[in-house]
């Protein structure tokens, strides 16, 4: 394979699509060797059948205000790959989401996927609808909409969306209430169900707390010791950044940065269980600010226009959006001391950042090993759905913990270089990849 080839073609076809464009080169660099030494590979055009969705759907919602007045939208759902199991991925409602945003995280959904040992495909889905500043009735109805048009395409056997940025349990339960309604099936096509409907404990703080596991095996394999008197920095505030605080708070560690589109929280004594909690409420509020965190806990300050990478700290967990990072930022982070980053967001760091930490040979982990624990807990939703059964949080979090240390041994395996530095986004490509490749060889050319 001629990865800078196959990146030409895409973007002669794609040009306009720089977030996906941009998932590909990463993953089709890092795979670029072992591919080689796969000629069968080559010969069933594994890599082109691999970067092009299998289909893409694109739908207009229909809603209305609370107001009376009619409000369009676009709704999409990109199914990518479903070699090794059903489709699965989240949906995100951002006024930015677009096919490139939405090819992208698709396309990463399929090696995250295959990295966490169960049996999904990769999908995503989403609309550029803003949540932000609606009432909880043109939520609902929004929700309702968009289902509409959704549920002729999804399925528990088929495709299986979740939440994203932008969409939590609430809109959820709306989703799965109007799929519901419209297919008269209580099958589990949802997951982030609320509890009394078939969701999952620990579902919720997953992401986070997966992402912390992953620090913790991270921590082991260099010998750092444990979360105990470490220095975060977050970024985000929403439903990701407060499980990551949670559990590292939990575990010792000092959380000395949150922030928002407005500014960084400095909090240089750490997180509370009452300011965690107030995590949620301000989340809650959906404003999209993090300033009256400082408001409400004097010993934080709030920083107008800055990132949390300003904060000095050991490690560095961007929660918040793709390319939050720039190369500026990972140079700033590594000239105040830090010296691990695990990208907990989807694609959090731009191309340029995680050279510059894999330059300095920083610990650092992407966001598809990272953030499986979320993706994780939904597979074991299906599983318990599936069942019929409820399991006990300790299950959950036992199969959690199992799981995000089976993705850091694979990231290990494929990613340690002669040096001995750990390439982790080598890893984790590779080991998602190779699975899917595999199995799409099994299965034949279709
Ligand atoms: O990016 C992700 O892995 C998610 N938003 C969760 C997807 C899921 O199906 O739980």
């Amino acid at each position: 394979m001629k990865t800078s080839e196959i990146m030409a073609k895409l973007q002669a076809k794609y040009g306009h699509e720089p977030e996906y464009l941009q998932a590909v080169q990463e993953v089709l660099e890092s795979i670029e060797e072992v591919y080689d030494q796969h000629p069968e590979f080559e010969k069933a055009k594994i890599v082109e059948r691999l970067v092009e969705p299998d289909r893409m759907i694109s739908f207009r919602v229909t809603w209305t205000d609370d107001k009376g007045e009619v409000q369009n939208n676009t709704g999409y759902r990109v199914q990518f790959n479903n070699a090794i199991g059903p489709y699965k991925g989240g949906l995100r409602f951002h006024p930015s989401v677009n096919p490139s945003i939405l090819k992208f995280l698709g396309f990463e959904q399929i090696f995250k996927n295959s990295l966490t040992t169960l049996p999904m495909g990769g999908a995503k889905g989403g609309s550029d609808f803003n949540p932000k500043g609606k009432s909880d009735g043109e939520i609902m109805r929004f929700c309702q909409a968009f289902m509409l048009e959704l549920y002729k395409v999804v399925g528990p056997d088929m495709d299986v969306p979740a939440g994203d940025i932008g969409v939590g349990a609430r809109e959820v339960g709306y989703l799965n209430g109007m799929y519901k309604k419209l297919t008269h099936l209580h099958n589990g096509v949802m997951t982030g169900k609320g509890l009394p409907f078939g969701g999952s404990l620990v579902r919720p703080e997953a992401t986070g707390f997966g992402a912390v596991y992953f620090v913790q095996h991270m921590l082991q394999q260099h010998q750092k010791g444990d979360m105990a008197g470490k220095k975060v920095a977050v970024s985000g505030f929403g439903n990701v950044a407060w499980g990551a605080c949670t559990k590292a708070t939990q575990l010792g560690a000092k959380v000395v940065a949150i922030s928002g589109p407005d500014g960084v929280i400095y909090n240089p004594e750490g997180m509370t269980q009452e300011k965690l909690d107030y995590l949620l409420e301000l989340r809650a509020s959906n404003n999209d600010v993090v300033a009256p965190f400082a408001e409400k806990f004097p010993d934080a300050k709030f920083i107008p226009g800055k990132k949390s990478w300003s904060v000095p700290c050991d490690i560095a967990m961007p929660c918040a959006f793709q390319n939050e990072m720039s190369r500026e930022d990972a140079e700033m982070l590594i000239k105040n001391g830090t010296w691990m980053c695990a990208e907990v967001s989807n694609m959090g760091c731009q191309p340029g950042a995680i050279a510059a930490f894999q330059e300095a040979r920083i610990i650092f982990a992407p966001g598809k090993a990272v953030n499986a624990g979320g993706v994780s807990c939904s597979g074991l939703e299906m599983t318990q759905n599936a069942m019929h059964i409820n399991w006990a949080a300790k299950e959950v979090d036992e199969k959690l913990h199992m799981i995000m240390s089976s993705i850091h041994e694979a990231c290990v395996k494929y990613g340690k270089e002669p040096d001995g530095y750990i390439n982790y986004v080598k890893g984790a490509n590779i080991a998602g990849f190779m699975k899917v490749a595999q199995a799409m060889l099994a299965q034949g050319a279709i």
